[in-house]
């Protein structure tokens, strides 16, 4: 038990050091409202905090409320992201104050529980917590990269050589898989339960999609060719103008370049491509002679080991990531060259599945057979069947913490802020 405690501060103070870093900058860019699909830095923090006070403090400790009166303005089902600049929010200094304040009710609660009810079993609620902050840190960072204005974060670049696999596709046989977890101990209630799923035989590309690779989907008019699309894709790429991926630009004297947190930078032909909503995925995966993966898919070829029939937590197996598996955890601002994780490929000889970016896949997201809302509906419950569609894998803005083989991600089909990319499937499937 101790150092399952030892372990839950070290989750919850790195994450505090992420938030941290995220939101050590000028006043002004902390309560700027720099997207109209984010929320200003400042209400994250202050909601990272009031999240934790609510699960931690209160709940477990049974504590009463630090300051009155807070939490219908960090409740992020009552106030819509674009008008969240105009509440009476907490400023900077309070709202640190505040988590700061929350923080040290929470190492009390974590020092005197006993992890001996459904919520604090094996620690889930203070993981739970670590988790949502992480989540909202990969958030924090793409509000990071919609702001305008000289760059104010830095880290060292993403490798840039890598050896691409020998295989362009891998083939997944036919057969049943173990799909989500009843075992892991901080998976969310989205992941559970495990239950088993017959996938038909398909291929998988070895790597993600890259810059060079979707550059030829651009020169060969992918943009203006409306039976790559799908009618709603088609609709949508017209209504916003879509030419490229968000934040690429072609000029006469540079070519093609994008734009990564401030700096402008050539665009890296074998690097994943990245911010690219739902519909530019499908498109792609047409134009590539394939579709978009199912989950099921993209967890089989994740997680299934052809010698045991098992699936693992991770590609690599169970053992958490380091920094050879996988680019995560805001080591660096960007995406690794394809082939620059040989460690992380999964038995079958897919690479960076975990990590680099989140993957679109074609599935709506839905509750399991046997699902139960744990510990709140607002998790996961209350986005189902409302259009919103599965990403897996994590990217570089991704927390170890809130990334493996079972967790699902999911976004609107028209999104294209987040760290997504794509990986093309092939074959009929199951689709
Ligand atoms: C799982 C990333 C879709 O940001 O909406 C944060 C995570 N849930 N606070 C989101 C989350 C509540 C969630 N995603
Ligand atoms: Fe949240």
């Amino acid at each position: 038990m101790t150092s399952a405690r030892a372990l839950l501060r070290r989750h919850l103070e790195r994450a505090r050091a992420r938030t941290t870093a995220l939101t050590s900058i000028p006043e002004t860019e902390l309560v700027r409202q720099h997207s109209p699909l984010m929320s200003p830095l400042v209400w994250d923090l202050a909601h990272i905090a009031n999240q934790e006070e609510r699960w931690l403090a209160r709940t477990v400790g049974r504590a009463a409320p630090i300051v009155d009166g807070i939490d219908d303005l960090y409740d992020a089902f009552r106030h819509p992201r674009a008008t969240r600049p105009s509440l009476p929010l907490l400023g900077p200094e309070e709202a640190r104050r505040y988590a700061e304040a929350v923080r040290e009710s929470t190492w009390k609660v974590l020092e005197h529980n006993d992890f001996d009810d459904d919520l604090t079993r094996d620690g889930f609620v203070f993981a739970m917590v670590a988790q949502h902050e992480q989540q909202h840190d990969e958030t924090m960072l793409a509000t990071h990269q919609l702001r305008q204005g000289p760059p104010l974060l830095d880290a060292p670049p993403a490798p840039r050589t890598g050896t691409p696999p020998p295989q362009v596709r891998v083939r997944i046989p036919a057969g049943e898989v173990e799909i989500g977890t009843s075992t892991d101990p901080w998976a969310l209630d989205n992941e559970r339960p495990a239950h088993r799923v017959f996938v038909p035989e398909f291929e998988i590309d070895a790597v993600p999609v890259t810059n060079g690779r979707y550059l030829g989907f651009v020169a060969d008019g992918g943009y203006s060719r409306p039976e790559l699309w799908s009618e709603e894709g088609w609709r949508h790429r017209c209504e916003a103008g879509l030419e490229a991926p968000q934040f690429w630009r072609f000029d006469d004297d540079s070519g093609w370049t994008r734009t990564m947190f401030g700096k402008t930078v050539p665009l890296h032909p074998d690097e994943p491509v990245v911010h690219v909503c739902f519909h530019e995925a499908e498109a792609f995966a047409r134009w590539a002679g394939g579709r978009l993966p199912t989950e099921a898919e993209w967890e089989k070829a994740a997680r299934w080991d052809p010698a045991t029939g098992r699936s693992r937590r991770y590609p690599w197996g169970d053992d958490d990531p380091t920094a050879d598996h996988a680019n995560l955890g805001q080591r660096h601002l960007g995406p690794a060259v394809v082939g620059a994780y040989p460690r992380g490929a999964s038995p079958l000889g897919v690479h960076q599945l975990i990590g680099d970016v989140w993957e679109w896949t074609s599935s709506p997201f839905e509750g399991y057979p046997g699902f139960r809302a744990f510990p709140y509906r607002e998790y996961s419950e209350v986005f189902f069947g409302d259009g919103y569609r599965v990403l897996r894998g994590g990217s570089f803005g991704t927390d170890e913490i809130a990334c493996r083989g079972t967790f699902r991600n999911w976004d609107l089909p028209i999104r294209r802020q987040i760290f997504a990319g794509v990986r093309v499937a092939y074959g009929e499937g199951d689709v």
